[in-house]
């Protein structure tokens, strides 16, 4: 595609997943906003577009994950409970079908600069390769994992055989048929990257830190009709998604853990067991995620189910261990089909690289700090990323006075209702730092946060206001909401990348709001609907 250089716009948005094309089509069809969105990639659907690597699908069921706009979903079905990116790949087909999105789109087009020229009242916007757009209004829609993590092992260049990030997947697939696959990390990637290899490679081995609490999936096919006939209760599904903690269509249940007998509360987690996904997490005692007494009973009954599936004892104690790794749900649970089972299998293997760190990557294999050396044909790289804040430190956005966003998140991240940030005038974001993100339902998170970024930019128009920057102020004040929030949870006592302690050297804090969409959602529109209380305005 193309585009005038310099482009004159009135929005520019980067990134086009969920939270880029949900902008675009509200503020260019519906306030009639000139809009154009850079993306970095070739395709639509933001990490949809990036992760294909094999099993890579969303962890959360139909019709959760989806936009409610009526005109997408009314003919819109899906073949699986737990889509895969293939299929989520095909929605966003669907969704330009319906809104005509990518022709405001220009692919291939990272930003490496930006910054807010005040005489003029624009930002101005530099691309890799060199061209220039002026907006009043810059919008980003980046993501929490936009920066991918390789760790330093020494010798990771010097490996021979085929070795991708997850994230970084060749689209075309990697042909595993015969060959004996490392796989590094067990995070949510992790977890599906193995289970999915298993079916065609020789073996498997998975490096492990830390043990993933998964829970069973409980995927199932879906058929046309019996999606059609439930499109009725669509709207009143997508309300209720905004009323619940993370945006699901299920919330914490109004009892504590020890209101129950033990004899009920066994019945109760074999009820949430059963049902699947996130239930066993997100659908539990209200009390389990703040409450070390509560979180171990639902630690136990993980424990015993997913020992249950592993007769291997050296196996069964690396990936289910009597003693906890971390509170349960402290860190994200992934959702897995036949992972035990599947790990369970002789030719697989599970290396607990706590026990053992990785010393050295070689051109046929890996060492580990015991003596150990493997011999792979392929490396998969599981390790995550530098979530939540990464990818917008490594853009080049300069505040008002000069100043790098990574020199003022050095220390710490500061934004206000986590999707301002001080310094930064008409600048919004959403699904990034300070919001409720990672714990939250993608869509859910990014209709709530872009709903309110759309009514801003409609109310500084109706009243003639060229800028808003919130306060430093304000920024202190977030912070210290977001902090005291999550200081009442289980949360901080993890090394998550919630806390951004996956990476190192990286400060150690919670980068998400974990007080609910709801409770989100009141804090932010109390600004909006008082003149925009906390926010500068010029
Ligand atoms: P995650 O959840 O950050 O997982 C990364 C994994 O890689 C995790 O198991 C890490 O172990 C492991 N890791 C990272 N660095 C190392 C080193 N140096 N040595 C060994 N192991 C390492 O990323 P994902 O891609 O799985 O998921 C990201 C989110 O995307 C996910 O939560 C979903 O919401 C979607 P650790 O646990 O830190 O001990």
């Amino acid at each position: 595609d193309s585009y005038a250089d310099p482009l004159e716009t009135d929005v520019l948005i980067v990134g086009a997943g969920f939270g880029g094309v949900y902008l675009l089509h509200r503020l260019r069809d519906e306030l009639g906003f000139k809009c154009k969105i850079f993306e970095a990639g070739k395709e639509l659907g933001g990490i949809w577009h990036w992760n294909c690597y094999p099993g890579a699908r969303v962890d959360t069921q139909v019709p959760i994950y989806e936009y409610s706009m009526e005109k997408v979903w009314k003919d819109w079905t899906w073949r699986e409970k737990y889509p895969n990116f293939q299929e989520l790949r095909e929605y966003f087909d669907h969704v330009d079908k319906v809104l005509d999105i990518k022709k405001d789109v220009a692919f291939d087009t990272r930003v490496v600069a930006a910054h807010f020229d005040k005489p003029s009242a624009k930002w101005i916007i530099k691309t890799e390769d060199g061209r220039t757009a002026y907006a009043r209004y810059f919008l980003l829609a980046t993501g929490f994992a936009a920066k991918r993590h390789f760790p330093d092992w020494p010798g990771l260049d010097s490996f021979k055989g085929e070795m991708h990030h997850s994230s970084f997947w060749p689209e075309e697939g990697v042909d595993m048929k015969g060959k004996r696959v490392a796989v590094i990390g067990t995070g949510s990637t992790g977890v599906q990257l193995a289970q999915e290899s298993a079916k065609q490679a020789k073996s498997v081995t998975v490096f492990q830190r830390t043990p993933n609490l998964a829970l069973p999936m409980r995927q199932r096919k879906l058929d046309h009709k019996e999606q059609m006939d439930a499109k009725g209760q669509y709207p009143q599904i997508f309300k209720d998604r905004m009323k619940t903690f993370a945006g699901f269509s299920y919330d914490f249940a109004e009892k504590n853990t020890f209101d129950d007998s033990p004899e009920e509360r066994e019945k109760f987690y074999e009820s949430l067991w059963e049902a699947g996904g996130f239930q066993f997490w997100l659908a539990t005692y209200k009390d389990m995620l703040f409450d070390m007494d509560a979180n171990q009973e639902a630690y136990n009954f993980w424990l015993k189910k997913t020992r249950a599936r592993i007769t291997d004892p050296v196996k069964r104690d690396i990936l289910a261990p009597l003693e906890k790794p971390h509170a349960f749900g402290v860190k994200r649970p992934s959702l897995e089909q036949d992972y035990y089972e599947m790990m369970d299998r002789p030719e697989n293997e599970v290396v607990d690289v706590k026990a053992t760190p990785i010393k050295e990557v070689k051109e046929n294999g890996i060492l580990t700090e015991d003596g150990k050396f493997r011999e792979f044909d392929i490396i998969a790289l599981a390790t995550g990323f530098d979530s939540v804040t990464g990818g917008m430190k490594n853009m080049g956005l300069k505040d008002v006075d000069g100043v790098d966003l990574s020199k003022k998140w050095e220390m710490g991240t500061w934004s206000y209702l986590g999707m301002s940030c001080s310094g930064y005038p008409n600048m919004f974001f959403l699904y990034g730092a300070q919001g409720p993100t990672a714990f939250s339902n993608g869509p859910s998170c990014v209709e709530v946060q872009g709903e309110w970024i759309v009514d801003a930019m409609k109310k500084l128009r109706d009243e003639g206001i060229k800028y808003i920057d919130p306060l430093r102020e304000s920024e202190e004040y977030w912070r210290k909401n977001v902090t005291e929030i999550s200081d009442k949870t289980l949360f901080p006592t993890a090394n998550s990348w919630y806390m951004g302690a996956n990476i190192p050297g990286k400060p150690r804090e919670q980068l998400n709001y974990a007080g609910g969409i709801p409770l989100y959602e009141k804090e932010c529109r109390e600004s909006l609907n008082n003149s925009f209380k906390g926010f500068v305005t010029a």
